[in-house]
């Protein structure tokens, strides 16, 4: 199907047509990183949802394989849905996934490889004797979901795992411990709670070093190890998590800071992402965070187009030993491969209201990193400035104010009928304190009708000595945005018509009134991944 063709991504995971939403159990085995995914082989619409499979050798060039699961047995009929990988001592994994079952209850199910030493685990087998969790006494039948990784305790015989649950609107996340992986006891009280944040669907929990920027086996505890709990809010539909602290003997987490806690802090990403899950690679030691960007135009059109989403780049995850509130998220550097015929442009002046071609040719596939430098004397001597300033309620790109917007506009056409600006905005406060907050502005992306046309954004921390900085992961109808070093992201899915192959073009801009701006750039292209079946 040709139709809308230019939409699909290049270099992003994506099946080769119908539906795909949360990443699951990914894993790393004899050599291959593992995705599997929700997946309705019928149709580009939610539904009838199994198990996709795919394996990589680099989690950038991926091989699709059979579905790993499907909706075959009364206690997951209507839907094989998410669930986590865990690998124990002696080298089995063992998952589990929520099953909807023929009377639409929610139940955690077990499955793992027919046999381990199949490289590609091809076979999978379920279970007798599941379900092995049913929604215990005050839980609703539908607000059960989402098995996590579970981690060993300090009895190194005892693992835990924790699911998504809500009573009223109270977002929870439940803890059951388990010997064997078949039978599981419900521990009295909850991993963690916050009231008015819904139901948590697809809970992760993971350690984080602070120490080094290794990451950490789910299983770490100890001096030096932080915690993340991370939930994916049903009712609006984003990726909130916290730092804090996991007490393994009462099974209690706490936040660091109440007032960034998870469902009502940080967000991973602060565009379309959800339903994202973390894995630890054994082999690079490091913590791997997927995720789903979903589609944000019509069921309609996906049906017309015939498939529908695709899978943020996998992301390093570490600690943010330098603000201590936050995680910072970076493309996996296997990306870097793609990389071809690099262009510099070094300390561009922006004049207030000035915009610069950079002349790179078609500016479908890129990989862009930029920084800015703002005049020193003008940031001093502003005056209070946009206190108030909230990139989502503001008027985007376009919106102009002393000290903003300035940044870089992606996709956009030669006469400008389509663009998509991102980037950052200094505030100023009666303090004198600078806020820098980092932007991505849809509403001018597309001249579709029916597309989502947002401006997503939040303030992000710039340190003594830091210069702006954002990197850019540029395929077609998405771009993943990432601002000093991973400490805010923003995905955007835009479906421009005009700025597509060789007429998308890449601009600098400066749109502030009162201050200039110096701009530096790197930018790759970006081959496509081989994505196709093995
Ligand atoms: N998607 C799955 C559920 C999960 C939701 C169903 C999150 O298990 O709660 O496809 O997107």
């Amino acid at each position: 199907n040709a139709m809308l063709s230019w939409q699909r991504t290049a270099y992003h995971f994506q099946p080769e047509k119908n539906w795909m939403n949360d990443p699951d159990g990914p894993l790393y085995h004899m050599g291959w990183y593992h995705l599997f995914y929700q997946y309705n082989p019928d149709s580009a619409v939610w539904g009838n949802i199994t198990w996709g499979h795919a394996v990589s050798t680099d989690l950038i060039h991926w091989l699709y394989l059979p579905l790993a699961m499907v909706p075959d047995q009364w206690y997951d009929i209507n839907g094989v849905w998410t669930g986590s990988a865990t690998i124990l001592g002696n080298g089995q994994i063992v998952m589990l996934y929520t099953g909807d079952t023929v009377d639409l209850v929610q139940v955690q199910n077990l499955a793992y490889p027919a046999n381990l030493s199949d490289p590609l685990l091809l076979d999978w087998v379920k279970y007798p004797g599941n379900p092995v969790m049913v929604p215990p006494p005050g839980i609703g039948k539908k607000d059960f979901r989402d098995p996590t990784t579970a981690w060993l305790g300090p009895d190194g015989a005892t693992w835990s795992v924790t699911i998504g649950s809500k009573i009223n609107k109270t977002g929870m996340s439940l803890v059951y411990e388990t010997k064997d992986f078949t039978e599981f006891r419900l521990l009295n009280g909850v991993l963690h709670e916050v009231p008015g944040t819904g139901m948590w669907e697809c809970v992760d929990f993971y350690p984080v070093s602070t120490v080094d920027s290794n990451g950490l086996d789910t299983s770490a505890n100890g001096p030096g190890i932080k915690h993340v709990l991370k939930a994916s809010r049903d009712d609006n539909k984003h990726d909130y998590y916290a730092l804090g602290t996991y007490d393994p003997e009462k099974h209690k987490w706490t936040p660091d800071n109440p007032e960034l806690d998870v469902g009502i802090g940080f967000r991973y990403d602060y565009g379309k992402y959800y339903a994202s899950k973390t894995f630890y690679d054994p082999e690079r030691k490091r913590r791997i965070l997927c995720g789903w960007i979903g589609e944000t135009d019509s069921e309609a059109v996906n049906l017309l187009k015939g498939w529908a989403s695709v899978q943020s780049i996998p992301r390093t995850v570490v600690y943010d030993y330098k603000t201590k509130t936050s995680v910072l998220q970076w493309p996996v550097e296997e990306v870097e491969s793609l990389r071809y015929g690099s262009t510099e442009f070094d300390k561009i002046k922006l004049e207030p209201g000035s915009l610069v071609p950079l002349d790179i040719g078609s500016a479908t596939q890129l990989d862009i990193f930029a920084s800015f430098e703002v005049d020193k004397d003008a940031l001093a001597s502003a005056v209070e400035a946009d206190v108030g300033y909230n990139c989502t309620t503001s008027r985007g790109g376009a919106g102009r104010g002393a000290l903003g917007p300035f940044g870089l506009l992606v996709f956009a056409d030669k006469s400008l009928s389509e663009l998509t600006p991102v980037y950052f905005y200094i505030a100023k406060g009666t303090d004198g304190k600078a806020h820098t907050h980092f932007c991505s502005d849809e509403s001018r992306s597309s001249l579709a009708p029916d597309v989502g046309k947002l401006i997503y954004g939040s303030t992000v921390p710039v340190l003594d000595g830091e210069s702006l900085k954002m990197r850019l992961l540029v395929d077609h109808s998405i771009v993943e945005s990432f601002a000093q070093g991973g400490r805010r992201v923003i995905t955007s899915r835009v479906y421009p018509t005009k700025a597509i192959y060789g007429d998308a073009r890449l601009f600098f801009f400066n749109n502030a009134t009162g201050v200039s701006v110096t701009a530096s750039a790197k930018i790759w292209h970006m081959k496509s991944a081989d994505i196709r079946p093995f």
